[in-house]
């Protein structure tokens, strides 16, 4: 597929997600991941992390933010933290526009809100430090516990184009944010699933990105709705536990497992699997389930190659069927 507009996460995959603060070096075979990430810190205190994010004027009138000049992407790179750290954010505005972000799950002043309201936003060219807080956890009074931080959010703009600051999101403005709880198991691959309207990461079929995976390789699929339509995210052949985590806790966990879940405007989920556990590699689909929406171009493929990565049969075929080079022969 072509990358005329944004770059997709099967190709530039390392500069996209980032845990904040992280030695940037490369090492193991493990996944590039898992190499960005920092050991957790120990923290009573937490560890306050630094990140540096440009949002930029993209081609097709979208917009993006990335970690450096010029590698703003649609969506933008994800950004994580451990619970009970605190995420400094400084935004560089290189755009003529007002706009800010704004994020889900984790706790800020309403200086950091990132809303026209709060006048908490980045004028054309100008450069703000945003500031978001996490949890842990704690035991309460009254033998309830505080919720901690951890979980499958997402950040977005809250500033361009309305009085609400509905634009940037429209036009791209919009990523994953994970807080992770110590202990949890780390992916080795990330894939960000935006529905935005009727549009994939502002993608239609059959340029809505393709997902790559090695057999049994552990992928995170992070999932975040925008727009003003109401949808539901479905993978094929592949099921997750509707919990925090997308991994049953043990024999007993009570989390509905599914593989098909709402994914409606401002929520978000994630979850863990490995790819094509049970059933092999392929070309597998990732559509939105209101039917129209799929027909109308909602709708990717995850291609689980073989574990030495070559290409599993039928493969090829399925990917061609899909962009829409298919003999006629094929639907009779
Ligand atoms: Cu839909």
């Amino acid at each position: 597929m072509e990358d005329n507009v944004v770059s997709w996460p099967r190709q530039n995959f390392s500069r996209r997600s980032l845990v904040v603060g992280g030695a940037l070096g490369l090492t193991s075979a493990a996944g590039v991941t898992a190499a960005l990430r920092p050991e957790p810190a120990r923290a009573a205190a937490g560890a306050t992390r630094k990140v540096t994010i440009y949002a930029e004027a993209l081609p097709g009138g979208l917009f993006g933010y990335g970690l450096a000049p010029g590698k703003a992407t649609v969506p933008g790179p994800v950004l994580e933290m451990w619970e009970g750290d605190t995420l400094e954010i400084t935004l560089v505005n290189t755009t003529d526009q007002r706009l800010s972000i704004h994020p889900h799950g984790v706790d800020y002043s309403t200086d950091s809100d990132g809303s026209p309201f709060n006048a908490s936003f980045n004028k054309p060219g100008e450069t703000r430090t945003y500031v978001w807080r996490s949890r842990e956890m704690f035991a309460a009074e009254g033998r309830r516990f505080m919720p901690g931080s951890a979980g499958y959010w997402h950040y977005h703009d809250h500033a361009m184009g309305t009085e609400h600051g509905t634009g940037g999101v429209a036009k791209g403005l919009y990523g994953a944010l994970v807080v992770r709880r110590r202990g949890d198991i780390l992916p080795e691959k990330q894939f960000t699933v935006v529905f935005n309207d009727m549009m994939i990461n502002n993608r239609m079929a059959p340029n809505t990105p393709m997902f790559e995976a090695n057999l049994g390789q552990r992928v995170e699929w992070l999932a975040i709705g925008h727009g003003g339509t109401f949808h539901t995210f479905h993978l094929h052949a592949h099921r997750w536990a509707d919990n925090r985590t997308g991994m049953l806790e043990g024999p007993a966990d009570p989390s509905q497992v599914i593989d098909n879940k709402d994914l409606n405007p401002g929520s978000s989920f994630g979850f863990q699997v490995l790819a094509g556990e049970g059933v092999g590699p392929g070309a597998w689909m990732y559509h939105c389930h209101v039917q129209f929406h799929s027909d109308g171009g909602m709708a990717g493929i995850f291609l689980v190659r073989n574990a030495d990565g070559s290409m599993p049969p039928g493969a090829e075929e399925a990917i061609h069927r899909f962009q829409g080079h298919v003999h006629t022969a094929q639907h009779g």
